[in-house]
């Protein structure tokens, strides 16, 4: 039996369930809470079944969170058995960006698992304000489509003391979940497989006491790993029965208004800068003395050692300013400026209307880029003429015209009469007829324009009082 198997399963009110049952997954787990007797999702879904409803979601998503050399990459390998995943080899960061696995549960269902970057500010070639904003957009960009169901926080059972980075990213992840999305949290302590049994368990004991208090409290549960398939498998189990979250927190913020720097997370994030930054400068300050103290003693090779250190400070003193500079910079990124090209949906709007919005946003890039597309086919057309030689490939040539001329045709009124025809719930005659309608219209002020446009190259007039004067005798 894995070490996992045998582990007490903490829930929201601290109550061990039996260690065999966590083996099970077909087993509910038993709990005292009321809120039990209210609603069981399991017995829910056999009523559903009988009543011909949907009873099982096709595709539940796992985000993976904790800071670096936790083991989530190794996890998810783990898991999906896919090679490929790098894990780290050396103290130093692994994963730098967020990337997701697919793996069948069962024939119904498919799940993924998401891994992330720790919060690092000694990471070299990122910075914490950009994974902030990567981990927003990617939860944006699968907003309603995949909710998340279950979040999973790695920690290593082996750190003797829960140091600076693992506290920041511990408070990034309560900042970027918020409370309600804790009944779906599993704090899962790696590294059971390495340590002392009776050492990891005083640990454990000390950290549901401590800094996993407000986790475990609000309902998230505190499961081990030794770093087997066997005892993955049983946490991911753990996560199949949650109903989903909906969205987390800051999603909800970001969707509400609040720019990327002021949700929860970007002022914790902020902070945790501030703090950084006023840290390096008080032990650069502090090398200053000692440097001064080496000098008096002329010991070269301590000066030396100094300076190395008071460099390497600079560096990381350097960096962290321009993190904190650049998430200043993103008091401008909203969901109105990035988040509607990123999400779905516009907030506060009908689904049916945003999608019809995010339609018509697509279909203007769409023909931007087909009229790109026609004056590159133009270029190459006369580039060829000029040189006096045609396309050799008539096949070709037939394809080029083709291309030419849908993107001629490509008219807002043809758009938006397609558009107009997808609405969900809105019979694809009238919503197709409406759509042209809008369409005729920015037809006919794009053809305006374009007219007004062609006179002023020829140098005639479009503005009407100077067109009125031009007649005027004299
Ligand atoms: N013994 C033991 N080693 C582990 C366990 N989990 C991870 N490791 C090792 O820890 C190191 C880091 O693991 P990764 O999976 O790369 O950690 P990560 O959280 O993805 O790290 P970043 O990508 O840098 O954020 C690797 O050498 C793993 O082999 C575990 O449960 N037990
Ligand atoms: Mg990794």
């Amino acid at each position: 039996m894995s070490q996992n198997s045998e582990a007490p399963t903490k829930n929201g009110v601290g109550e061990a369930t039996p260690s065999f049952a966590s083996t099970v997954p077909e087993l509910k787990s038993w709990s005292d809470s009321e809120s039990d007797l209210e609603s069981d999702p399991g017995d829910s879904a056999s009523v559903g079944a009988e009543a011909g409803a949907p009873v099982q979601q096709k595709s539940v998503t796992v985000l993976l969170m904790g800071m670096t050399g936790t083991g989530k990459s190794s996890f998810i390998r783990l898991l999906t058995g896919n090679k490929e995943i790098k894990i780290g080899k050396s103290i130093e960061p692994e994963t730098s960006d967020i990337s997701t696995y697919d793996f069948a549960q069962n024939d119904e269902l498919e799940v993924t698992m998401v891994d992330t970057p720790g919060f690092d500010d000694n990471r070299a070639h990122m910075s914490d304000s950009k994974l902030l904003q990567d981990l927003i957009e990617f939860l944006l960009k699968r907003r309603n489509a995949k909710t998340v169901n279950g979040l999973i926080y790695l920690h290593r059972i082996s750190d003797v003391r829960f140091g600076g980075t693992a506290t920041r990213n511990l408070r990034m992840f309560s900042r970027l979940c918020g409370p309600d999305a804790m009944k779906n949290v599993v704090i899962l302590t790696t590294r059971w497989d390495e340590t002392r049994r009776d050492v990891a368990e005083k640990t454990e004991t000390d950290l549901m006491n401590g800094h996993f208090k407000e986790f475990v409290n609000n309902g998230a549960k505190l499961l081990r790993h030794d770093n087997t398939a066997v005892s993955a498998r049983n946490v991911i189990s753990s996560i199949l029965d949650l109903p989903p979250i909906g969205e987390i927190k800051v999603v909800n913020e970001i969707v509400g208004g609040r720019s990327l720097a002021e949700t929860d997370a970007g002022r914790e994030l902020d902070s945790q800068l501030t703090q950084l930054k006023t840290q390096h400068v008080e032990d650069i300050n502090g090398l200053r003395d000692q440097y001064k103290a080496a000098r008096l003693a002329q010991d070269e090779e301590q000066q030396a050692e100094i300076k190395r250190l008071r460099d390497e400070l600079l560096a990381k003193l350097e960096k962290v300013d321009k993190d904190k500079k650049n998430l200043e910079g993103m008091k401008e990124w909203t969901f109105a400026s990035h988040g509607a090209q990123i999400g779905s949906n516009i907030p506060f709007v009908p689904s049916v209307i945003g999608t019809m919005v995010g339609g018509a946003v697509g279909a203007v890039a769409d023909h931007r880029a087909r009229k790109k597309q026609q004056a590159k086919l133009r270029r190459a057309q006369s580039h060829r003429a000029a040189a006096g030689g045609g396309v050799v490939d008539e096949g070709e040539k037939e394809t080029e015209e083709v291309e030419v001329e849908q993107v001629e045709d490509l008219t807002f009124k043809a758009q938006a009469s397609r558009i107009g025809a997808n609405i969900p719930f809105v019979p694809s005659v009238i919503g197709s007829l409406a759509g042209e309608a809008l369409g005729t219209v920015a037809d006919y002020r794009k053809g305006t324009k374009d007219k007004a446009k062609a006179k002023r190259e020829q140098g005639q007039t479009t503005d009407p009082v100077a067109w009125f004067k031009g007649k005027l005798p004299l």
